[in-house]
């Protein structure tokens, strides 16, 4: 339980963030947490593995890969602890080698869409949307790079440094300067955390402001999302919850102290609607937000029954 407990520590703190390493990290732990789980009774392990996976899938409420990634360990199945060890190991290691192939086919495809000497703007960290920077620097596109900053985590900061050391040429802004740069902008690539089956996008806050800019200058807006960051239970009406975090990560506690009455919000995601999407890459293909559904209903393999399950959980 103390592995377990640490790496869900390590999610909820941020130290492992963004939705594909989240999930990926969890499916891990998972793994790891049936290998060492030393008991001899098949329903002792099964309610172990429910108890673990129950902890691990609400350490961050917003990012859809979690659940996703739990629940695709989850559907082990086996009539002695072996079998179901062993079922556990092979569905975590699936999930996560389809997991790295989708982020690298995300890049591949998306690069189709970048042109040479074009200008992409960014925002916050994401392992999708750099893997199509990344294709298309090395496909040889002269592309040039302005990521914000991403506060309060300032995740901008690790977005600027992996395109720097990738030889891409970049440049940092405050988030309040999107709209000033939006002008030398062909395109914008971000990640997600989330789609719902309607096509809305949920990201880091400040992903539907670079959103309304883009379309007011007719810009391109592309996302960069695994099918598993696909919400099944939006389908039946269940909406993402967005993550409000600690205010202490806009303002010091001491700072605060200048003006205790005010309130200090923090959330950490917001929706694009999509109708300020013009394309989501995953990695069967690029589709329209409308073709959400699709995604949901052809490639998640969720059942009616197993959506219904997952809302009353
Ligand atoms: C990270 C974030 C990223 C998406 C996609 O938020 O919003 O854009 O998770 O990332 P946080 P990826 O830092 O709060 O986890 O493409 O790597 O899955």
């Amino acid at each position: 339980m103390k592995q377990l407990e640490e790496t869900a520590g390590k999610i909820r703190s941020m130290e492992i963030r963004g939705a594909g390493r989240i999930a990926r990290a969890a499916a891990a732990e998972l793994r790891d947490y049936a290998t060492r789980l030393g008991v001899d009774d098949i329903s002792l392990f099964n309610e172990k593995m429910k108890h673990a996976a129950g902890i691990l899938a609400r350490t961050r409420p917003t990012a859809v890969s979690l659940p996703n990634a739990v629940r695709s360990v989850m559907r082990y199945k086996g009539d002695s602890i072996e079998e179901a060890r062993a079922d556990i190991v092979k569905l975590a290691n699936k999930f996560i080698s389809n997991s790295e192939n989708a982020v690298k086919r995300i890049g591949e495809i998306g690069a189709r869409r970048v042109r040479d000497g074009d200008t992409i703007m960014t925002h916050c960290n994401s392992s999708a949307a750099f893997s199509i920077m990344a294709e298309a620097h090395s496909q040889g596109k002269n592309i040039s790079v302005i990521a914000t900053e991403s506060r309060p985590r300032l995740q901008g900061h690790l977005t600027v440094k992996q395109l720097d050391g990738f030889g891409i040429k970049t440049s940092l802004i405050v988030d309040s300067a999107v709209r000033y740069f939006m002008k030398d902008v062909d395109l914008v690539v971000v990640g997600a955390d989330a789609v719902t089956a309607n096509g809305s996008v949920i990201n880091k806050i400040g992903t539907s402001q670079l959103a309304l800019a883009a379309s007011e200058a007719r810009t391109n807006f592309i996302v960069a999302a695994e099918t598993y960051k696909f919400s099944p239970t939006s389908i039946l009406g269940e909406l993402v919850e967005i993550e409000e975090r600690d205010s202490g990560e806009v303002v010091s506690t001491v700072k605060h102290a200048e003006f205790p009455g005010v309130k200090v919000r923090n959330p950490a995601f917001d929706v694009t609607p999509r109708e300020y999407v013009d394309l989501i890459c995953t990695e069967v293909g690029a589709i329209p937000p409308e073709m959400a559904y699709i995604i949901i209903k052809d490639f998640l393999g969720w059942g009616i029954e197993e959506m219904n399950s997952a809302v009353r959980e």
